[in-house]
């Protein structure tokens, strides 16, 4: 049998519908239980400014970051059916308010340039939601193509990032 080799993968997480904090929680477990996961660890969760339309409640974020044994695409199949059990509708709006978002930030050293698929993901080096929680779970992290993440950070808007007790 083809056997995939394990990839260190991060995951990006956001709420700011409904019960936000036991959505992220709940959708850690779920990423924990996929059958090509394992090693989940979640970093702590953070509160946000909304980026993009004010019009919408803060938001908490965090990120997670597992081993991970089949390809990105199916990766991103799996984490978008994990956001509709979450309740999340797609809107033709960018930026809305969401129950749930899970973007793929880091799929090893790889580099992906797909229609459907871009990683590292586009935003990483302007979000301290994404950075503040990388840089958590992995102070020395480099992010390919941009450097070390402590240095993104210093210079990336803060969105009034705090964290969430
Ligand atoms: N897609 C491309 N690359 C990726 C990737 N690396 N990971 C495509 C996941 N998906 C990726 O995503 C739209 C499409 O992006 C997917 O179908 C996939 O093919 P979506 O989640 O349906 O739409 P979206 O999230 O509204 O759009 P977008 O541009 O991905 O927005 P972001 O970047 O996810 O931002 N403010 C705060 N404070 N905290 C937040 O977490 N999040 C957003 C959404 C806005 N404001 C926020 C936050
Ligand atoms: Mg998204």
């Amino acid at each position: 049998m083809h056997e995939t080799p394990l990839t260190i993968v991060y995951v990006a997480l956001g709420s700011n519908l409904g019960d936000r904090e036991r959505h992220i929680a709940k959708a850690c477990e779920d990423i924990s239980t996929m059958q090509a996961c394992s090693n989940l660890v979640c970093s702590s969760v953070y509160e946000t400014d909304p980026m993009g339309p004010q019009n919408q409640p803060d938001y908490l974020n965090a990120v997670c970051r597992f081993s991970y044994s089949d390809a990105p695409l199916y990766l991103m199949e799996e984490l978008q059916g994990i956001e509709r059990q979450h309740g999340r509708i797609q809107s033709n709006e960018r930026w809305t308010a969401r129950p749930l978002d899970l973007d793929i930030l880091l799929f090893g050293s790889e580099r992906v340039d797909e229609p459907r698929l871009q990683i590292p993901h586009v935003g990483i080096s302007e979000r301290s939601f994404v950075l503040w929680p990388l840089i958590e779970l992995d102070p020395e992290l480099k992010i390919p193509g941009l450097g070390p993440a402590k240095a993104l950070r210093e210079h990336c808007q803060q969105f009034g990032i705090k964290a969430y007790e």
